[in-house]
Parts: C-alpha cells; sequence; structure tokens
C-alpha cells in the first residue's frame, strides 16, 4: 500500500523531540519519556487525589527500580504484575525500564489456571500481586517455580513498603533492541504467545503518534482505560508522557466520571464500547465536548453507525485506529482531512503496509487480503518460540496481522475480517479455542464452536454453540457455571445454545460464518 515515504505532520513540540533527540544515545525509553517535557510540570491527576509532577513520577519510578534491584532484578529479567489501576502501576511500568527489566502486564481478570502458563512460560524474577490475592498467588507462584511473589500494596512487608526505603537509581542504558516489556497474545492461532516488545518499538511508536495526533503539553487525556494491555499502557502513557500532556487518571472506565471530566480534558482514548456508553448518557452532549480536541478509538472496530451518531451529537468526527500488540499502533485516520468511518486511515510514519495474499503475495490497492506491516514498530518474535515467530513474518520482515483488509480509492485501509478465529470483547480478546477446549471437557458435550456475535455494548459477545453427546441432556445454566471459575470474565460466554449439530463443509470443518449468520440477532 505505502512505503513510508510521506512527510509526516510537523511535531507540535519541537522542543519535546530536540530533548527526546539528544536523551536518544542511549535508547532506554525511560530517559526518551523523561526528556519529552520538564519536571516542574503535572504528569498525572489523580481521582479526586493530588497532583503528581512529572519529577515526582519519574523519582517514583527510579525509586521502584531501586527496589527491584535490591530485591536481585537485574536488566533483561522479567518483573510479572497483576494490580488494580492506581499511580504507582505507572511508576511501576516506568521502573521496570529505568531497571532494564521487562515488565509483564497481567489482566486482572485472569484466573490461577490463566496465570499459571503465563508465570511457567516467562518465568519472571518477581511477581508482584494484589495484596488481596497473595497467599494465592504465593502458591501459583511456588508451583510455576517464580521465586519470589510480593504483594503490590503499603502494608509492612509489602512491595510498596520497600520502595519506601529504597533509594532512586540512574536509568540502565539499553539498546534500541532489548526487551523492554513482554504482553502475552494468541497471535494469529494456539495458545498464548509472549510478544517481545523493545525499547525501539515504544518510542518509535510514541513518537509517530504523537506527531499524527498533534499531542502537546497543553493536552490533557482522560485515561480511563486499563494498564495491563498496549492500548492503555502504551498508546495512551508513552504518547503523553512524550508530549508532555497531563493525564487525567480514572481508575476503570465509568461514563459519569468522564462526562465530568470533558470541560477540563483535551483527548480521551477508548474502545468502542466507551462510545457506545457514552452516546448512551444523557450528559453527553455537544457542550459537554466543547472543550475536547480529539476522540480516538481502537482496538476493535468502531461501527460506521457509532461514528456517525457521534458526529450528529457532538460535531467531533472520531479518530479510529488500529493496532496490535505485535505492531504497536500501525495505522491511523488523519487528523487534518476526512476520517472515514468504517475505514482505519494510513500506515503511520515509518510504518509500511501491504495487502497480501495467504502465500505472502502484495496485491494490489483495491483487492482484499491479510494485511502485512513492517517497520520499527514490529515486535521482535514471541518468547522462547523461534518457530512460531518464523511462521507469522514474510520475506523481508513482513509480519502477518491476520487481519483482513483492503485499501480503497481514497487511500484508507479498512479492515473487513479477520483470518484468525479471535473474538473481540469490549476490546479484549478471546480465542475461541481456548474457550472450547473448557466446554468440551465437560460432561455430556460432544464438541462446540465459540463465536462472536453482534452485541450493542462489547461489540461481539462470546457465544457458545454446544452439541450434547447422544443421549445426554445438557442445560444452558450448568455449561455456563461450569466454565466460569476456569476463565477471566471478559471471556465467558454470554449464552451457550444447544444444538443438535454444527454446520461444516466438505472438509469437515466447522463452519462459524454460517453459525454467526444463523444466530446473527441472538443479543438484539
Ligand atoms: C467486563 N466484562 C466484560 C468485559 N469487561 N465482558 C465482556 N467483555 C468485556 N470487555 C464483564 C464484567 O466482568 C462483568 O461481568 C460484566 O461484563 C459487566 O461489567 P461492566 O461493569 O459492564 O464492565 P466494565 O467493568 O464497565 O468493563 C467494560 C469495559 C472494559 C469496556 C470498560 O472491558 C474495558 O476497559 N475494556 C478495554 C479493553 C482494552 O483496554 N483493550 C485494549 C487491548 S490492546 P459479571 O459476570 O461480573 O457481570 C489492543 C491493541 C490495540 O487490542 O489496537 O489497542
Ligand atoms: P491484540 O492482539 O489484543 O493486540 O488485538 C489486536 C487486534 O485488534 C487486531 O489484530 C485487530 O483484529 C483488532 N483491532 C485493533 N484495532 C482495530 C480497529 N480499529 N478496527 C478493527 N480491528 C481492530
Amino acid at each position: 500500500m505505502s512505503e513510508p515515504d510521506e512527510p509526516s505532520p510537523p511535531p507540535a513540540s519541537p522542543s519535546a523531540f530536540r530533548r527526546a533527540k539528544s536523551a536518544a544515545m542511549n535508547d532506554n525509553v525511560f530517559d526518551i519519556l523523561e526528556a519529552g517535557a520538564p519536571a516542574g510540570r503535572v504528569a498525572l491527576a489523580d481521582e479526586g487525589g493530588r497532583d503528581m509532577t512529572r519529577g515526582e513520577l519519574f523519582g517514583r519510578a527510579r525509586r521502584i527500580a531501586g527496589a527491584l534491584v535490591a530485591l536481585g532484578v537485574a536488566p533483561g529479567d522479567r518483573v510479572a504484575a497483576q494490580i488494580d489501576k492506581f499511580p504507582d502501576g505507572v511508576a511501576l511500568y516506568l521502573g521496570c525500564l529505568a531497571a532494564g527489566a521487562a515488565l509483564l502486564p497481567l489482566n486482572v481478570a485472569y484466573t490461577g489456571a490463566e496465570l499459571d502458563h503465563f508465570l511457567r512460560d516467562a518465568t519472571p524474577k518477581l511477581f508482584l500481586c494484589r495484596p488481596s490475592s497473595l497467599d494465592a498467588m504465593r502458591a501459583l507462584g511456588a508451583a510455576a517455580g517464580v521465586a519470589r511473589v510480593e504483594s503490590f500494596g503499603d502494608g509492612a512487608g509489602s512491595f510498596l513498603a520497600l520502595v519506601e526505603a529504597a533509594r532512586e537509581i540512574a536509568s540502565v542504558p539499553r539498546g534500541a533492541h532489548d526487551l523492554a516489556a513482554i504482553l502475552y497474545t494468541s497471535g494469529t492461532t494456539g495458545r498464548s504467545k509472549g510478544a517481545m516488545i523493545t525499547h525501539d518499538n515504544l518510542s518509535s511508536n510514541a513518537r509517530a503518534l504523537v506527531a499524527a495526533w498533534r499531542f502537546t503539553d497543553s493536552d490533557v487525556l482522560i485515561h480511563a482505560l486499563p494498564i495491563f494491555h498496549v492500548h492503555g499502557l502504551f498508546v495512551a502513557l508513552n504518547v503523553a508522557l512524550l508530549s508532555g500532556a497531563r493525564i487525567d487518571f480514572q481508575r476503570k472506565f465509568d461514563a459519569d466520571a468522564v462526562v465530568a471530566a470533558l470541560p477540563r480534558a483535551t483527548c480521551l482514548m477508548g474502545v468502542p464500547t466507551f462510545y457506545v456508553r457514552l452516546l448512551d448518557h444523557p450528559g453527553f452532549t455537544r457542550e459537554a465536548a466543547a472543550h475536547m480536541r480529539l476522540f480516538v478509538s481502537g482496538s476493535a472496530p468502531l461501527l460506521a453507525e457509532t461514528h456517525r451518531e457521534f458526529s450528529a451529537r457532538t460535531g467531533h468526527a472520531i479518530l479510529e485506529r488500529y493496532g496490535m500488540t505485535e505492531t504497536g499502533m500501525i495505522a491511523s485516520n488523519p487528523y487534518d482531512g476526512a476520517r472515514v468511518p468504517g475505514a482505519v486511515g494510513f500506515p503511520l510514519s515509518g510504518i509500511a503496509v501491504r495487502i497480501a495474499d495467504s502465500e505472502g503475495r502484495a496485491l494490489a490497492d483495491g483487492e482484499t487480503g491479510v494485511i502485512e506491516v513492517r517497520g520499527p514498530n514490529v515486535f521482535k518474535g514471541y518468547w522462547n518460540m523461534p518457530e512460531k515467530t518464523a511462521a507469522e513474518f514474510r520475506d523481508g520482515g513482513w509480519f502477518v496481522t491476520g487481519d483482513v483488509g483492503t485499501v480503497g480509492p481514497d487511500g484508507h485501509l479498512r479492515i473487513v475480517g479477520r483470518a484468525k478465529d479471535l473474538v473481540i470483547s469490549g476490546g479484549f480478546n478471546v480465542y475461541p479455542k481456548e474457550i472450547e477446549e473448557e466446554i468440551d471437557a465437560l460432561p455430556g458435550v460432544l464438541e462446540s464452536a465459540v463465536i462472536g456475535l453482534p452485541h450493542r455494548d462489547f461489540g461481539e459477545g462470546v457465544t457458545a454453540i454446544v452439541v450434547a453427546r447422544p443421549g445426554a441432556t445438557l442445560d444452558e445454566a450448568a455449561i455456563l457455571a461450569a466454565v466460569a471459575p476456569r476463565l477471566a470474565a471478559f471471556k465467558r460466554p454470554k449464552r451457550a445454545l444447544i444444538v443438535a449439530d454444527l454446520p461444516r463443509n466438505a472438509m469437515g470443518k466447522v463452519q462459524k460464518a454460517e453459525l454467526r449468520r444463523t444466530h446473527a440477532g441472538l443479543y438484539g
């Protein structure tokens, strides 16, 4: 589609870029972010709490780095964290960068069974957990061979108590391709794999986004996303920290709180569910949104209908962008120019996108195929899985996203489907195979197929279609209750439909597209 030779828009804050560049002799993204704006500026305003300056935030991160080192964490070690969202979570992310360690952020919804896989695979030196789950996590950590499990609370003996006693350390110099984080994702197939994200992946993407979305130190970003996935952790935090924008830090998405914050904010980043819920809020009016300059949506498809309703209500065109854990952000609708409903825009500066057939042959504009991407944003591979990594790349360094797209006559990239079997619910990914395995293991179940059906709030509702063994009787409520304890809440099927058999093609493969058509109206 395009090679990265288009001039990018001028950076909104050239001084921030100069400072960032001079710090970039060392490629540690901690130093690059810190150099983005002066220490005296406010970095983060916590819910009802005190403002935290950048000096305080980065200082706190250095102290956390000191505590990590005191616990034996060395550069390259992994630090796993399953913690609630509060400002020290941001400082932990930065502290890991400063210490040269790789953060492994874990969704708070993950159950013990899910965590066990990540811990065994990533072998973190330290696992930080919520104070309320310390005993259970210590047992889990011991079974998985994790040497140290500590509570990310401030009580006696907790990690944050250690931080109080630690000294601030200087950040460890890092190379561009050194590991900054590992995020688990299922890629296009199979079991969760650890995507290795480098310092350069993060800094190059942050720079491209600051320029594309014109972020400056006059911005106030409402941050209501979780900080354990790419969107809330890297896109929102890195863009704000690099540009010197202030973060209005909200512990979770709550439409009332977002509406209340709009008059003092300029930007919001969210998944489509945020925008659907805002449109349902009576206080979300043109006047309420008048102070805002930018609403960004991503992580899941934004319905064209939501885009249009939003424009009609507020006069703002939502800016939709497209990304992935392995690649960070890939494409974005333009800041200036038409933001097209149902399209994800153009590749970001420095990033190349092409449409290819299933053999990796590039297709012409207008044809439909798998989206492939190349650039400094692309991760360095799956943790401990060189073969899986090789299987997801084409010659020339093109990464196969598993998303199906096309480039229209207007040059906009449109995502028209997925070559990977994936459901996205409220911006969280759900891999059908994982749910099917749980259901198939239940007594009386012959087989199952898990699909996503249109759902007004979550975009797609996770739905199980289940076939009983001959002679067995199945009950929907019993199936849902049986799988619930083993699956994170967002992965649990909203419904389980019992059917006589599953439609198959001539090869015997279950036809999920037909199931999606048959049951399209399930959620109204
Ligand atoms: C919560 N629930 C969900 C859910 N989130 N169910 C399905 N899908 C979800 N996403 C469950 C709850 O556990 C609860 O279950 C019930 O639904 C109602 O909860 P709620 O109060 O309505 O949910 P809420 O807490 O408000 O959360 C909804 C949400 C949240 C949309 C605010 O899911 C969210 O913050 N999503 C953002 C996901 C995200 O950051 N994705 C970025 C991935 S990075 P019960 O049983 O208790 O009733 C990526 C790359 C990229 O994809 O391009 O960005
Ligand atoms: P994850 O693996 O959690 O990083 O999710 C990445 C996937 O989310 C992509 O491969 C896409 O399928 C999907 N995605 C992200 N942004 C968009 C978007 N704007 N429109 C459609 N799908 C998106």
